[in-house]
């Protein structure tokens, strides 16, 4: 959550309630996603988000759909770039809370790259996928998160490829904050939602999220089975130490996995400005920049 967000301290508390539009969720009955919101609802009040000074940005995706239900500025972009237009928003306005959200297909295929820059830049902004390990929205296709050898619509005999783990990969690609939840318990979720809001830079939080409709009714059971905590003691400032709970496959392991401070890029971009400014030994505004290429004027 951006340093600079102030709290609604004239107005009443607000409420988990308070926090949602008056969109009413197409989502399948038992989709994970539906854990998602109540729990983003819970996150926001519990730190008194002002709705007016946060946005939720997303691409395309059924849990992409999900800032159609939050009552603060909200943006269902384009497949796979929810994260450009995430920090392009934090750019220009770094002020505003910015939460990015979207699914495993959205943030990992077509937007893996964005996914990289973002993490390594650290901006200071919160990414939730909604990990359900296929395609969703569009009817089942396999997706970077699908378990290797799982049958799907698109992979009749098996899923031919490994999986990507989402934690692994924002870990290696420089996140500031990195950690791992399932919609089915949501006291933890929310928990760990209220700990990448306050993080200053980027967080990222891989929320395992049931698809009943395509990745069949167990899988909540699966996942549920599965689940596990980080052992007491657990040293999240190492990479080293988050290795183990990566690329489960008999354990689902939740938790903060990675936890570090470091200057956010708009904190760099404010120091590079003061240094120009200060030092004018070249061009610093847009004019000046664009003039320098024509001397002659
Ligand atoms: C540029 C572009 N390519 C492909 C699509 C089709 N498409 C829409 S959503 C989607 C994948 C959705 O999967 P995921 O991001 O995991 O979200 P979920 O529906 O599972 O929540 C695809 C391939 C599109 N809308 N735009
Ligand atoms: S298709 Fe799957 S991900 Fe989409 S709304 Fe239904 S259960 Fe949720
Ligand atoms: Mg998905």
């Amino acid at each position: 959550m951006s340093s600079a967000v102030e709290t609604a301290a004239e107005l009443p508390r607000l409420q988990p309630g308070d926090y949602k539009s008056n969109l009413k969720p197409v989502w399948c009955a038992g989709c994970g996603d539906y854990g998602v919101v109540t729990g983003l609802y819970r996150a926001m009040a519990e730190l008194q988000m002002e709705p007016w000074n946060t946005v939720v940005v997303s691409g395309i995706g059924c849990s992409s759909r999900l800032p159609g239900y939050v009552a603060t500025y909200g943006f269902n972009s384009v497949h796979g770039r929810a994260l450009p237009l995430a920090s392009g928003m934090k750019v220009a306005r770094p002020e505003l809370n910015v939460v990015a959200v979207g699914g495993d297909g959205d943030g990992l295929a077509i937007g893996g790259n964005h996914f990289m820059h973002n993490a390594r830049r650290n901006l200071d902004l919160t990414y939730i996928i909604m990990d359900n390990e296929i395609y969703g929205l569009t009817k089942g296709q396999v997706a970077p998160t699908t378990p290797s050898g799982d049958k799907t619509k698109s992979t009749y005999y098996g899923n031919p490829e490994p999986a990507v783990d989402p934690c692994e990969l924002a870990i290696a690609f420089g996140a500031t904050w990195v950690g791992r939840a399932f919609s089915g318990d949501l006291k933890t979720m929310v928990d760990l939602m209220v700990q990448a809001l306050k993080h200053r830079g980027f967080s990222f939080l891989n929320v395992m999220s049931p698809c009943v409709t395509w990745r069949g009714d167990d899988q909540f059971k699966v996942m549920k089975a599965k689940l596990r905590s980080l052992p007491e003691g657990y040293d999240r400032s190492s990479r080293a130490s988050a290795a183990p709970y990566t690329r489960e496959t008999e354990t689902l392991t939740t938790g903060v996995l990675y936890e570090v401070q470091q200057p956010s890029l708009v904190d760099r971009l404010t120091d590079l400005k003061v240094r120009a400014q200060a030092g004018r030994t070249g061009p610093v505004t847009t004019d000046e920049v664009l003039r320098s290429f024509m001397p002659a004027f």
